[in-house]
């Protein structure tokens, strides 16, 4: 623990005044839960704006006013709609998904930026077919460059005590030490 607490001050040196971006968090993947109609599969973030489903099933069914993508803030996407978080196309169609692949372009002036979860959303009942959270590939790359280094102690430091999903590595919902031994043991690059 002593290696820990020296690392920490010193980043804590480095860390002073720098900038807290979220970033754009491509790479990011969400694994769908199945709720109904067979949805099953994973959405990955592509840039702030763009998500592509892959591996996707779905058997294209369910009521009249459409089943779309839905993002929304990490406690929310499974129990309540904000329409303004619906993005399109509807996801209903006469065939059934079997292993697909598409993108969906978020709409104008819309970005992934504080938006965790995904859901295939039945607007009619308002009810999710399928889920996920979307997760970091190398949680301990806080800052998303590919490596795992003292830059992102420095940012995992600025979010101390708070619970930013992005420095919440191991998503206890605060950000401690715990945190910051699981980034030490992923030092280095991402694999
Ligand atoms: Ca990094
Ligand atoms: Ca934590």
């Amino acid at each position: 623990m002593r290696r820990i607490a020296a690392i920490a001050i010193a980043a804590g040196v480095i860390g002073a005044g720098s900038a807290v971006a979220e970033g754009p968090r491509a790479g990011w993947v969400a694994d769908l839960s199945t709720l109904g109609h067979g949805v099953d599969g994973f959405v990955r973030i592509i840039d702030e704006d763009t998500i592509e489903f892959y591996e996707f099933d779905y058997d294209g069914l369910g009521f009249t006013n459409g089943v779309y993508c839905y993002l929304a803030p990490r406690d929310e996407y499974d129990s309540y709609l904000n329409e303004a978080l619906v993005i399109g196309p509807d996801l209903r169609r006469a065939q059934s998904y079997f292993n697909e692949t598409f993108q969906i372009d978020l709409p104008e002036g819309m970005t992934v930026d504080g938006l965790y979860g995904v859901s295939v959303w039945c607007v009619a009942l308002d009810l999710s077919f399928g889920n996920g959270l979307f997760v970091s590939p190398c949680p301990s790359d806080v800052n998303g460059d590919g490596v795992v280094s003292a830059v992102d102690i420095a940012e995992l430091l600025s979010r101390w005590g708070t619970d930013e999903p992005l420095a919440d590595l191991n998503q206890s919902g605060d950000v401690n030490a715990a945190d910051l031994a699981s980034l030490l043991s992923n030092w280095g690059p991402c694999e």
